[in-house]
């Protein structure tokens, strides 16, 4: 067979391998078996010798011709595979637009959570530092370290669940006072702190009473800390969180660990002070109590009144939440319902 009719042979079956080439891994194989280094057409050219001279040119541009041939119907056949393999993942892998989505949901913020983490940056704002308690508290600084002994009368005000004869779930965020007092430095500085957290009471349940509720504590302790320091401190508070129309007022009351003591009241978001279900007919709906922190409470943090004196409140952030959102019952904040909470989502930063 002379090298025109090899090339002719070769030309057809190179031509119908590259059709049959399944995989590009196939093709590749083909693509080296006719073009490549030590290929069909390269043993070819290997022949040349046997030519005669003046054949030599033609064959020689044949050769190329058949290259080049090979070549395109290589590359089309591997454009060709590429496109078939994307097919062949799509069609496996096809999405139905029409399906619905799943649509995500996101959180927000619960009211109080928003009122807390204001508070938060209204006090850090004026130098107060942020402390943490635990939610199970010792008798011994839930009450003992807040001048309430065993068998104090008081303690019946805050009848409580108790986990162990010690241990009970902490019905103020109080007893964080006296666990920050025992550990401050006041050589250094005085001392401003808050302590917002859970509390929790064996108080029937009601519009503006729930037995799980949070509370945030405040406490400042140094030299000449006065009562007009802790007025002025709470109309901040108020104003700034209520606005500068809500009325407010301090009425004494009684703490074991402040003398004096006050509470203090913002009047009604529903009836504005005439009177009503929710105020229990007194306009008034109490926010805080709060007092100048008792001698005894300081000794027993090992601080000495003679030199020291402070003032300490613990503010309802539930009521804050109440009034500042004009909500009927502290029930909705603990009855995990997304459409009340939602109704919240605006409001947060
Ligand atoms: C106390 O708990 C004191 N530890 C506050 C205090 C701190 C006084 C420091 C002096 C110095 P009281 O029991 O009044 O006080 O509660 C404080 C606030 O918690 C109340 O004004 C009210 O806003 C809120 N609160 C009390 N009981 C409930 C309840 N059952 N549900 C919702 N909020 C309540």
């Amino acid at each position: 067979m002379d090298l025109f009719d090899r090339l002719k042979d070769l030309r057809e079956q190179g031509l119908a391998e590259i059709k049959e080439a399944e995989s590009e891994k196939s093709l590749n194989d083909v693509r080296v078996k006719l073009v490549g280094k030590k290929g069909d057409l390269t043993q070819i050219l290997h022949q040349m010798k046997d030519v005669a001279p003046e054949k030599r040119r033609e064959v020689g541009q044949k050769v190329n011709e058949l290259r080049d041939l090979f070549n395109e119907n290589l590359a089309s056949a591997k454009d060709s595979l590429i496109e078939k393999a994307i097919e062949a993942r799509l069609e496996a892998e096809k999405i139905d637009v029409t399906l619905p989505g799943r649509r995500k949901h996101v959180g927000s913020k619960h009211p109080i959570r928003i009122i807390q983490d204001d508070l938060e940056r209204f006090f850090i704002g004026m130098g107060y530092q942020v402390v943490q308690g635990p939610e199970i508290e010792s008798e011994h600084y839930n009450f003992e370290m807040l001048n309430l002994p065993k068998d104090h009368p008081a303690r019946d005000m805050q009848a409580t669940f108790y986990v162990d004869a010690d241990h009970l779930l902490r019905s103020q965020t109080s007893p964080v006072q006296a666990r920050t007092m025992e550990k401050h430095d006041f050589d250094k500085s005085d001392l401003k702190m808050i302590s917002p957290g859970k509390v929790y009471r064996r108080d029937d349940d009601d519009a503006t009473h729930s037995h799980q509720f949070m509370q945030m504590e405040g406490l400042v302790v140094g030299k000449n800390i006065s009562l007009s320091d802790l007025k002025g401190t709470l109309e901040l508070v108020a104003k700034h969180e209520f606005g500068q129309d809500r009325e407010t007022r301090l009425r004494p009351s009684y703490f074991p660990f402040t003398e004096p003591s006050v509470e203090m009241d913002v009047s009604c978001f529903e009836c504005g002070g005439k009177g009503c279900a929710i105020c229990k007919n007194t306009g008034w709906i109490e926010v805080l109590g709060a007092g100048i922190v008792h001698p005894n409470v300081l000794s027993a943090a090992g601080i000495d009144p003679a030199v020291y004196s402070g003032f300490a409140f613990g503010l309802g952030l539930d009521r804050f939440a109440i009034l500042k959102y004009g909500i009927d019952d502290i029930r909705d904040f603990y009855s995990d319902d997304v459409r009340f909470l939602q109704q919240f989502r605006q409001e947060e930063d």
